[in-house]
């Protein structure tokens, strides 16, 4: 984790800034997981993102979809933060994915529990990410319906073959939803510092 300086002292006497941990970490999932909107419900600063109107079968999602990344940073831990990366969900963008997890201190994988296509996918993503390094990592399900078969927690967790413990439902247009996901990662990232 890199260092910078907190944006805000104000609780500061005059002249003392204190260190805060840069944490990197990437957004990742299929397409209308979610990734774009948890960014933007957290981030504390405009988001950049890179949307381009939507084609192939994408379009049947979605009018607009990120094409190369998100990015935005939220400074809601008080010795950290987190810049957040959020990756293109499609695989022929997958050159986008390799660049953004580089120097990575942690993976948010996002899946939308009720499209079979995605929990299909994320699966194929997250084994993506983690056979180039074995990066702290939680799972939010968008869309979570706990009486689903295949997109509740623990179906997700056995589809992914991890702990269940490590999946929570996350609407990612609720920022506490969204900040409550974030937190339980870092929590994980400094457990395994
Ligand atoms: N109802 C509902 N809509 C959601 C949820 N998560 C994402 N969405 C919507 O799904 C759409 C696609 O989200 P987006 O962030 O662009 O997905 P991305 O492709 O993963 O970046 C947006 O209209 C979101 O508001 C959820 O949990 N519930
Ligand atoms: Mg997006």
């Amino acid at each position: 984790m890199a260092r910078s300086e907190a944006p805000n002292e104000s609780t500061l006497p005059k002249g003392i800034m204190l260190e805060k941990r840069v944490v990197k970490l990437v957004v990742a999932g299929p397409v209308n997981a979610g990734k774009s909107t948890l960014i933007r419900s957290v981030s504390d600063v405009p988001v950049l993102c890179t949307n381009e109107i939507a084609c192939d079968d994408v379009a049947e999602l979605k009018e607009y979809t990120t094409v190369a990344m998100d990015h935005g940073i939220c400074y809601q831990q008080a010795d950290a933060e987190i810049h957040l990366y959020g990756t293109p969900g499609q695989r022929r963008f997958d050159f986008m994915w390799e660049i953004l997890a580089v120097g990575a201190d942690g993976i948010v994988f996002l899946v939308d529990g009720s499209d079979p296509a995605s929990i299909a996918e994320v699966s194929y993503i997250h084994d993506y990410f983690l056979r180039q390094s074995a990066l702290p990592f939680v799972v939010g399900i968008s869309r979570h319906d706990p009486a689903s078969l295949s997109g509740n927690r623990a179906a997700i967790a056995g589809h992914l073959d991890i702990p269940a413990e490590l999946v929570f439902a996350c609407d990612p247009r609720s920022a506490s939803e969204s900040k409550a996901l974030l937190h339980s990662l870092y929590e994980r990232l400094v457990a395994t510092a």
